[in-house]
């Protein structure tokens, strides 16, 4: 079906076929970013004999497919080789900790070391002898202890960390343990808890990790052991990253807070944003990602799920689902501190060809202006808005209460917004459109707040999808002139970034006419009181990065 075949991405990482879920020990060997993901070789959707999936990159973008690294053929890991995370060991050796689901379902720690430390591909992996190495511990359910996270060296006792994910029915709270090894082979849980949020239910695919506060050190990742000093206080101008997969609804969470090592505790800095009930990753789909240190760039990665929205019955006939999100830069917003800023990876823009200014078109409220693009399947958009001063300062109070996704979406008109971009627009009647865009409000006091979402309900005219208005809003400081998106278009994928990364949205789309030639770019501003300028407007077409260099059978 041909229509189907064209929701395949560009340049967003996906198997040749099957299903696919959480990205895995993502890690940077011998001169190659490697990318394991959860993977069933038997099918287009999740099935009791998920294996990892591997890929190798030299730049994040080109992937080369490698075997399967490992399949359920233990009796620890029978029912799947789940979630796990790499760790790099002092003396440049890699370790793989995983969950096994047993022949009796129960969830167990597992460890595997590459057959050859010699082989950059890292092609055979080999599962340790004596696994499992971890059982789930008294007071812990058989089915709540998964996806141990990448460990790191305490330097107080010179002993390895690890955590991972589980629940306490009593509070239905999420809960983060922390297990001590010296050998990653013998475990010891660490009295308490390193953090507990209740109501929030099994926390999955937990991630922990510093970024720099201050100074020079900001603009780059930090490894999780230098982070911490040798007398086990955690250094000075950091602040921890903790993140939780929710089984409950499907988010992916985070906070910023501050880790107390040798109380093996975490605080957040601000107790009404604590994991779960504050900042997600994304305000789309997006789940049980994981970050990495990559030691060529200096930078911290994030890789995220993002599944399909369409029905299980389309996957099945298209025989794939599932992409993984561009891989993007983690550091904390100095300037607002309260949150991250997420970047696509710069090697992404290697992939920009056919680049067209547009900057500086200005539009009537409640009007449409069509970008005149060759093709408009693939895009990497640089957009920043200015709202007419003079109509902001004009206004009493407008939209206080707003909210992206009990709002009417792009159609329903305020004030001072909607106003952005409709992507995978049919040209010719916008029947189909994916808009992105800002909804400004004001209160009485004059402060203005922003939102920044995404309306998927207009993006297909099938009928068998999941379509919803997302996101949040996003902070703008009183020294910020313009409103800034970035909007990754990649055939069945909008990826968008607002205000440098404050706030993200995906979304899976499932155009029926805005494909081909006839998908299409417009401006639009649906506020009914301020013209809106693009002051920048540049719109790259992105070539593929699955080329016939990159390209090797897959093995499975
Ligand atoms: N997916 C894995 C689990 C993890 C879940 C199984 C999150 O290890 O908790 O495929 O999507």
């Amino acid at each position: 079906n041909a229509m189907l075949q064209w929701q395949r991405t560009g340049f967003h990482f996906q198997p040749q076929k099957n299903w696919m879920n959480d990205p895995n020990g993502p890690v940077y060997y011998k001169g190659w970013y490697h990318l394991f993901y959860q993977y069933n070789p038997d099918g287009a959707i999740w099935g009791n004999k998920i294996a990892w999936g591997h890929a190798v990159s030299r730049d994040l973008i080109h992937w080369r497919h490698l075997p399967l690294a490992m399949v359920p053929d233990q009796w620890y890991d029978t029912n799947g080789v789940w979630t796990g995370s790499a760790t790099t060991l002092p003396d440049g050796r890699l370790a793989m900790l995983y969950t096994g689901s047993t022949n009796a379902s129960v969830q167990v720690q597992c460890l595997a070391v590459p057959a050859d430390d010699a082989d950059p591909l890292l092609t055979n992996w080999t599962k340790y002898e004596g696994n499992p190495v971890l059982y789930p511990p008294p007071g812990i359910g058989p089915k709540d202890f998964r996806d141990p996270t990448t460990a790191w060296i305490d330097p107080s006792d010179g002993a390895w960390r690890v955590v991972i994910g589980s629940k306490d029915d009593d509070g239905h709270a999420g809960i983060a343990v922390v297990y001590r090894t010296t050998d990653l082979v013998h475990f010891e849980l660490l009295p308490g808890l390193l953090h507990r949020v209740d109501g929030t239910g099994m926390w999955e695919c937990i991630d922990f990790y510093p970024v720099a506060t201050r100074g020079r050190a900001s603009a780059n990742g930090v490894d999780m052991s230098d982070a911490i000093a040798s007398n086990g206080a955690v250094a000075g101008d950091v602040l921890h990253v903790m993140k939780a997969s929710m089984d409950d609804d499907r988010h992916d969470y985070y906070a910023l807070g501050r880790y107390d090592a040798a109380a093996n505790a975490w605080t957040p800095i601000d107790a009404g944003r604590d994991v779960g009930i504050g900042l997600r990753y994304d305000w789309g789909k997006f789940y049980a990602s994981k970050t990495f240190y990559d030691p060529a760039k200096r930078r911290r990665v994030l890789w995220g799920w993002v599944g399909e929205t369409d029905s299980e019955r389309a996957d099945v006939s298209k025989g794939w689902a599932s992409l993984q999100g561009i891989p993007r830069t983690v550091l904390l917003d100095t300037k607002t501190g309260s949150n991250l800023l997420q970047w696509p990876v710069e090697e992404v823009e290697t992939l920009r060809t056919n680049s067209t200014d547009l900057s500086g078109i200005t539009i009537d409220y409640g009007s449409v202006f069509p970008l005149n693009l060759r093709r408009a399947t693939q895009l990497d958009i640089e957009a920043e808005f200015q709202l007419d001063r003079r109509a902001v300062m004009s206004l009493n109070e407008a939209d206080v209460g707003y909210n992206c996704s009990t709002s009417g979406g792009a159609a329903g008109r305020g004030a001072l917004g909607p106003f952005g971009l409709l992507v995978l627009a049919d040209r010719r009647l916008r029947r189909e459109q994916t808009a992105v865009y800002f909804y400004v409000a004001k209160g009485l006091d004059g402060s203005l707040a922003t939102h920044f979402c995404q309306d998927e309900s207009r993006s297909s005219s099938a009928t068998d999808i999941v379509k919803r208005v997302v996101g949040s809003a996003v902070p703008v400081l009183e020294d910020e002139a313009t409103l800034s998106l970035r909007v990754l278009v990649d055939h069945s994928i909008v990826e968008s970034f607002a205000q440098g990364g404050r706030s993200t949205a995906t979304s899976r789309v499932y155009p029926t006419e805005a494909i081909y030639a006839n998908a299409g770019v417009f401006l639009f501003n649906n506020a009914t009181a301020a013209r809106v300028t693009a002051t920048k407007l540049v719109v790259h077409e992105m070539d593929s990065s699955y080329n016939h260099d990159y390209m090797a059978p897959v093995a499975d």
